[in-house]
């Protein structure tokens, strides 16, 4: 058994303050790069997620041909069920919890980039389980995040069934380290179903090996500022039927990009009759 950790310390004149869970993971994933949040959903929530995935994915599979998927590597990823799979998922881009978090990592305004429903198979390599940053080919330190990965579990995530591994403190640094660096200091993160593994996207993770006998699904969301384009053009491809106008906004509608410069100048006027 490892020694209870020291209490008290000595020259220090500052020292960072949480008050509350939300504080807490918010501070871990700024200094680590990681950290796990309960999202506060209940037992029948979870439960609706789980059967609206199984519905998405097997529509979603006859929708667009399973040889396809399979050619193109994108068999074990539904894009975007928010826009097709129903209210569970719309739910899971507007979680309080998630959104309060959200709005103390990322300075301003942030919209969701892209959601996915993750599946890591029973005993078969798949497209997650390679080491990747979310934001990949950059190579950028950024002194806050620009994009974080909320990873919502679906079900219990467990050494057995492939659980994340992820290379703490990893964003801060510019190059993927070395691979004895990677197999001295890679951590797999447990987590209960119903959880978000929050990832500055920045940070190294890979999906484990899932040598269990059963599919561990999961449900990625990607929120960047702004100025990042998102995977899907989303106020294209979704309404946003019933949304508020602040609900609407997380899908990017304020954000559209002005087709012309008449367009951008429209947008401009709009906002100076707004104050
Ligand atoms: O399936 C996992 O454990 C990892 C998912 C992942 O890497 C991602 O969403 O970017």
């Amino acid at each position: 058994m490892p020694n209870d950790v020291p209490r008290d310390f000595y020259g220090v004149l500052e020292q960072s303050k949480v008050d509350n869970t939300l504080d807490e993971v918010v501070e871990q994933v700024r200094s680590l790069g990681y950290a796990v949040l309960d999202s506060g959903c209940s037992l029948s929530q979870i439960q609706d997620v789980s059967d609206e995935f199984d519905r998405t994915l097997k529509r979603y599979i006859e929708t667009y041909g399973e040889s396809r998927l399979r050619a193109i590597n994108e068999i074990y990823t539904i894009r975007s069920p928010f826009a097709h799979g129903g209210r569970p998922f719309i739910d899971l881009v507007l979680n309080t919890r998630l959104l309060s978090v959200l709005g103390c990592l990322i300075s301003g305004k942030f919209i969701l980039n892209q959601q996915n429903g993750v599946i890591n198979p029973p005993q078969e390599i798949y497209n997650q389980g390679a080491w990747h940053r979310d934001l990949p080919y950059q190579h950028f330190i950024s002194s806050r995040p620009l994009a974080i990965n909320a990873l919502f579990c679906v079900d219990d995530f467990t050494f057995d069934n492939g659980a994340t591994f992820v290379l703490p403190a990893s964003h801060k640094s510019e190059a993927f380290p070395s691979e004895s660096y990677v197999s001295r200091n890679a951590v797999q993160i447990e987590a209960k179903a119903g959880s978000f593994i929050l990832l500055d996207c920045m940070l190294f993770h890979a999906g484990g090996y899932n040598n269990s006998h059963l599919a561990r699904r999961a449900v990625n969301h990607v929120y960047t500022i702004p100025f990042f384009k998102q995977q899907i053009n989303i106020p294209r491809s979704f309404e946003g039927v019933g949304l508020s106008l602040e609900e609407k906004n997380i899908f990017g509608f304020d954000y559209v990009e002005p087709c012309s410069i008449l367009d951008y100048l429209s947008t401009r006027d709009a906002k100076s009759t707004k104050c």
